[in-house]
């Protein structure tokens, strides 16, 4: 067959381009390929475009608590294609599947409205897989009937069971850790981080913590593993070679957990010349209870230059009722990272259930105190985590899937009203643009 595989287009109010590369695609159609499909992938978000859209009605409450804050979003965004170019291209390609990307509960709206225009006009069947495809499969398929199927879990089981039941062949579930994802399959130059070509890779799947607002084990389970050191790293040099990419930047959602494991990776980047003039980021954040200095060197030498830790909130209580990995000073942490030359990025939390306006602040008073930049991360709902279950929300509000963003201030509690959340990450804004003339680097979190 032939398959095209899309990434589709969001709209919100920000977003974070750095970080778009299609790499679940990319898995996705290395396992096609496998099978002997031949295989495009576009992704609608690149070259990035942006363009302003009138506040959908669902959001535009929030017109109201952002207008003339400065600190605040101020237009509504379509970034990425519009359908009709991603239709014409589509069709240009001539394929016998179409798949797309699933992933972001707050943007389905955007995939199911491509989805319609494609399957409507070209008579293909369609699929969708990813992460909110994963937890959601029942109502999407009854939201839209026109699709073919939601697959769920990783593409390397759900794709070959597809492939099996709809009659194309004995296709076997593959096993992640031995596939490379299909990186030819994106544009050269098309990825940049600044000056330099960039991507996104993992060493690892799955996390061993247990988070309550975590959704992740969803997708990739309960355990965590890696790939062996030597296949990261012919990745790393593929992609140096043949794409020139001077950054690379690891998705994993623990990359440090395993301490050998990641010594001996930091070993070999270190122990190859050209990597190692390479620049390496862990943008989706790494877990600080798994640092200490002596790793931070390592780091340091492999080419890591900035640090992305998730703090959420300073309260010892608050991280043990909501199973955050166990607690490490977190001062002493920075200062050491600070003398090694990192540049540090710390992220809190701002609404989680509990959580209390002065105790917020405290965390990002303290924050700042540690002259790191604060990336606040409001508080938004997380499907298929633990807190999901208990979170005492009104069925408007659950079923309403465009407000599953941070940036829809959605989840109002006890403690915290809409407006002190909004006040609350202006405060952290305005604070960190003050200090924004001593930072090098700005904040890349989703
Ligand atoms: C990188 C990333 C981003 C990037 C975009 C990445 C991209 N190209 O889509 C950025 C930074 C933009 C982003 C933003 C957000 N993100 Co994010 N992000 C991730 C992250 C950390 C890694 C994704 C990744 O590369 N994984 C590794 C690859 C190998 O896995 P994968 O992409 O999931 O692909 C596999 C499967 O999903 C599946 N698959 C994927 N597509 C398809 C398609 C088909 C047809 C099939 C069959 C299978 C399939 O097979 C792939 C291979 O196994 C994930 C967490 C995670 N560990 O996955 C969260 C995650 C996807 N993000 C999430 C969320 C919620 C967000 C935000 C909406 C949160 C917010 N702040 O509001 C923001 C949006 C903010 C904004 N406006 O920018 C949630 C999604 C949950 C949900 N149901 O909505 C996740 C799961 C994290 C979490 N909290 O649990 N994110
Ligand atoms: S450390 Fe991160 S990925 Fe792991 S469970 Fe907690 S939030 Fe999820």
């Amino acid at each position: 067959m032939r398959i095209i595989l899309i990434q589709p287009p969001l709209e919100d109010f920000y977003s974070t381009p750095i970080r778009f590369y299609p790499l679940g695609l990319l898995y996705a159609a290395a396992v096609l390929q496998r099978f002997g499909h031949t295989v495009a992938v576009l992704d609608c978000l690149t070259p990035r475009r942006q363009n302003k859209k009138p506040v959908p009605p669902e959001l535009q409450y929030l017109q109201l608590l952002f207008r003339d804050n400065p600190y605040l979003f101020q237009a509504y965004y379509r970034f990425g294609a519009e359908d009709d170019e991603t239709l014409r291209r589509v069709q240009a390609w001539r394929p016998d599947l179409i798949g797309i990307s699933s992933q972001f509960t707050a943007y389905f709206d955007q995939t199911a409205g491509l989805a319609r225009l494609l399957h409507k006009q070209l008579r293909v069947p369609v699929i969708l897989g990813g992460h909110h495809a994963t937890v959601f499969s029942a109502e999407i398929q009854e939201r839209l009937p026109f699709v073919h199927r939601v697959l769920t879990g990783p593409a390397e089981s759900a794709l070959p069971a597809f492939l099996r039941e709809s009659g194309h062949g004995a296709a076997e579930a593959v096993e992640w850790r031995e596939l490379t994802p299909a990186h030819a399959l994106a544009p050269e130059g098309a990825y940049r981080f600044g000056k330099k070509n960039g991507m996104s890779l993992v060493a690892s799947r799955g996390c061993p913590f247990r988070c309550d607002f975590c959704s992740v084990h969803a997708m990739f389970d309960r355990g965590i593993r890696y790939r062996p050191v030597a296949a990261v790293i012919d990745e790393m040099r593929w992609n140096l070679v043949h794409k020139k990419v001077r950054v690379f930047n690891f998705e994993d959602d623990n990359l440090s957990w395993d301490r050998s494991w990641f010594v001996e990776f930091l070993r070999a980047v270190q122990h190859d010349p050209e990597l190692a003039q390479c620049e390496l980021t862990a943008m989706n954040g790494l877990s600080y209870a798994t640092l200490d200095e002596e790793l931070l060197f390592e780091m340091k030498k492999a080419g890591f230059r900035q640090l992305n830790l998730s703090y959420v909130t300073g309260d010892a209580g608050l991280q043990k009722k909501y199973h955050r990995p166990g607690q490490v000073d977190f001062t002493a942490l920075t200062a050491a990272a600070q003398r090694l030359g990192f540049f540090v990025t710390a992220y809190v939390i701002i609404g989680l259930p509990e959580q209390t306006y002065s105790e917020v602040k405290e965390s990002i008073d303290y924050l700042l105190s540690l002259e790191v930049l604060v990336g606040p991360s409001v508080f938004y709902i997380p499907p298929a985590s633990a807190l999901y279950r208990r979170l005492p929300l009104p069925e408007a509000i659950r079923s309403q899937w465009s407000l599953y963003r941070s940036s829809a201030f959605a989840v109002e509690t006890e403690h915290l009203t809409r407006e002190q959340l909004v006040e609350l990450f202006a405060y952290c804004r305005r604070r960190n643009l003050e200090k924004r003339k001593s930072f090098k680097y700005i904040a890349t979190n989703g």
